[in-house]
């Protein structure tokens, strides 16, 4: 066995999304949000579930900020609803929404984690899906008013922001495919929404450097590494085109000023562009959209393998056992997150990097003796660990990582039966309870190491905060 140190300094968080927690849906003015919207509609949550009530965060916070304490945690990645700040997605500001994330921040920095929230983590305000959304380039505005509102009342003691979470996820999931809300499946559209929110990025990162003090500003992409299934020129080039859609087509632009020439190849020989000249970009929003940052959040969780498959198709196949892929049917594929750091660190150089995300759903249910031995979980954060720790040896900058996530929540379209958290939440009685995988977590925070044999956490402890 042997110990890997991370060096000194090296930030450990936990994350979540204000949607997938907070609940409290109707409270204090919030307004409504594209996901109470497209959750309404049977069949849209796998699990007919709701986000309506989730882990009630938005009132048990201060528990859930005993838990990350107990944790040891340094850092905690949350983001923040719109539609509580600006229940019409616009004018006037709901101050209320604003009071409750200054509490939780005030919680946070007592506690003495340092806050690291997100500003839009796809709860958009339905008033503004109304008005097209994202497709509708006047939303850039109104995400520059909102990234105002917030950084002006909480910049003062919050100097880490993120802009945006997974972008790839907002424009394909909720208006490629159709799986996300607003649940649109019109590829050309997802382009323009694509283009929208980096804009938008670009457009905040000078109002949160204006408005919060010594301001560190990113963005979050998530990574996911394509291999092609053989050898053979189709199944090598079915993996480019898959990173040229997922990876660079939203890392490019951030970071080189530019849309990758060969994934704008792609779409106009599908027919969703009609030219290299995309009619929603403007001259100048690419200068805009590249505004130097001051570090990349990275979320890893699994890679694609590529093939063409008989019918001509760019498919992602699955390659190993069901047995080992987690409950989301994603492969746990430590290696691909070795490659991602590499890739990114190679082909972008963004001065810092977090892990901002990273983790697996995996379902065990309460022992008798009130443990939850989530063996899978731990073994696929160590594996994760391990590359992350040979990343850093090699040079890549980074400086902390963020378990996704705190606690079991609303997966979105999967409703709750994907269970991502450290502590399990019982939606009945709202109880947490830390699984194996939190007294795990909080031993290698501790240690601020991670070793790579199989051994259990401390076990015995009390899970209780200490007062
Ligand atoms: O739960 C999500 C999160 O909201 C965004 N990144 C991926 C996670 C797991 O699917």
């Amino acid at each position: 066995m042997s110990n890997h140190l991370f060096p000194e300094g090296f930030i450990w968080g936990t994350a979540t999304s204000s949607q997938q927690i907070e609940g409290a849906v109707n409270q204090d003015g919030r307004g409504e949000s594209i996901w109470d919207r497209f959750a309404s509609k049977p069949g849209n949550i796998s699990d007919g579930s709701r986000p309506d009530v989730a882990c009630d965060h938005y009132n048990r916070w201060p528990e859930d900020i005993q838990q990350m304490q107990w944790l040891g945690l340094d850092a905690y990645r949350f983001s923040i609803a719109w539609p509580r700040i600006f229940p019409q997605g616009r004018g006037q500001v709901n101050s209320a929404g604003l009071d409750f994330y200054e509490r939780l921040v005030d919680g946070l920095l007592a506690a003495g984690i340092e806050p690291y929230p997100t500003l839009y983590h796809w709860d958009l305000p339905q008033r503004l899906q109304d008005e097209g959304g994202w497709a509708n380039r006047s939303i850039v505005n109104a995400y520059a008013d909102y990234a105002e509102a917030v950084t002006r009342r909480l910049g003062d003691r919050v100097s880490r922001w993120v802009t945006h979470n997974e972008p790839w996820c907002i424009a394909c999931l909720g208006h490629e495919e159709g799986h996300h809300a607003p649940g649109h499946k019109d590829p050309a559209e997802a382009l323009a929404v694509a283009h929208h929110i980096l804009l938008s990025h670009g457009r905040a990162v000078p109002v949160i450097r204006r408005e919060a003090k010594n301001a560190e500003v990113g963005i979050v992409q998530i990574h996911c590494p394509a291999y092609p299934a053989t050898n053979s020129a189709d199944d090598q080039d079915a993996a480019r085109w898959f990173d040229g859609g997922f990876n660079r087509w939203f890392m490019d632009p951030v970071f080189k000023g530019s849309y990758p020439a060969d994934a704008v190849a792609d779409r106009i020989a599908a027919g969703h562009l009609s030219s290299s000249e995309m009619p929603f970009v403007q001259d100048g929003d690419l200068g805009i959209i590249s505004a130097p940052l001051d570090f990349l959040g990275l979320n890893y969780y699994s890679r694609n393998v590529m093939k063409v498959d008989e019918n001509g198709r760019r498919v992602a196949v699955k390659v190993v056992p069901r047995e080992e892929l987690t409950d989301m049917d994603w492969e746990v594929y430590p290696e691909g997150f070795l490659r991602s750091l590499m890739t990114v660190h190679q082909d972008y150089s963004p001065p810092k990097i977090y892990i901002t995300e990273n983790g697996a759903a995996y379902d065990y249910p309460i022992g008798a003796n009130g443990r939850i031995a989530d063996t899978k979980r731990i073994t696929y954060l160590r594996e994760h660990l391990l590359a992350l720790h040979q990343a850093i040896q090699s040079g890549v900058p980074v400086q902390g990582y963020f378990a996704w996530s705190q606690m079991d929540n609303f997966e979105w379209a999967l409703g709750y039966e994907k269970k991502f958290g450290l502590y399990a939440v019982d939606t009945e009685t709202q109880n947490r309870t830390a699984k194996d995988s939190a007294y795990w977590y909080r031993d290698v925070v501790a240690a601020n190491a991670v070793d790579d044999s199989d051994s259990s956490p401390s076990q015995g402890e009390s899970c209780e905060p200490e007062a």
